[in-house]
């Protein structure tokens, strides 16, 4: 990972946010811009739609949550938002924080099959349930969600994400919406 902003707290082992935005900031220089968003989509194979409006909504809405000085770039400092968003609403606690205490529910609950992964589908399924009813285009929303999560969370691109992929992921967001401390 690049930039002395930093060096001082990231530990060796890229963990899966950090890698995440290494691979979305293609060009390296430091933020994701909203070419660069429309690239890992088609990367992670989520499908355009009609006339491509599911990539253009993604990207709008990505660029208008986390780029919060309007820069035109999301760095770091804004990214890290993102990572308790790419994870199950099902995680979070009654404060809106993510709570490794309910990973061993989210995860059961995804696994549908019990085969001790999360494949796509199921992702999928499993998203769309906890989508509130009334949301619009709820399937594509789930669809997309899961394309983005598997391509997020499944480290070893097996296709599915096992417990541990999980709980490294967990981890990572738990640490990273904690109160800052710089
Ligand atoms: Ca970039
Ligand atoms: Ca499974
Ligand atoms: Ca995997």
């Amino acid at each position: 990972m690049k930039g002395a902003l930093m060096t001082n707290r990231i530990d060796p082992r890229a963990k899966t946010f950090e890698r995440l935005f290494e691979r979305m900031d293609r060009n390296d220089d430091g933020a994701i811009s909203r070419k660069e968003v429309g690239k890992h989509l088609k990367a992670a194979e989520v499908p355009g739609g009609l006339f491509g409006v599911v990539h253009s909504k993604t990207k709008d809405s990505f660029m208008a949550k986390l780029d919060s000085d309007r820069s035109g770039g999301v760095t770091w400092g804004e990214f890290k938002g993102v990572a308790a968003d790419i994870l199950p609403a099902s995680l979070k606690n009654e404060t809106g924080r993510i709570d490794a205490t309910l990973a061993d529910s989210a995860f059961t609950d995804f696994d549908r099959n019990k085969d001790g992964g999360i494949s796509e589908s199921e992702l999928k399924h499993g998203t769309y349930e906890l989508l509130p009813e009334d949301t619009s285009f709820r399937g594509t929303m789930a669809e997309v969600a899961a394309k983005l999560g598997i391509d997020a969370l499944d480290a070893d691109g097996d296709g599915a994400v096992t417990r541990d992929e999980f709980d490294d992921a967990v981890q990572d967001a738990d640490e990273l919406s904690a109160p800052s401390e710089d």
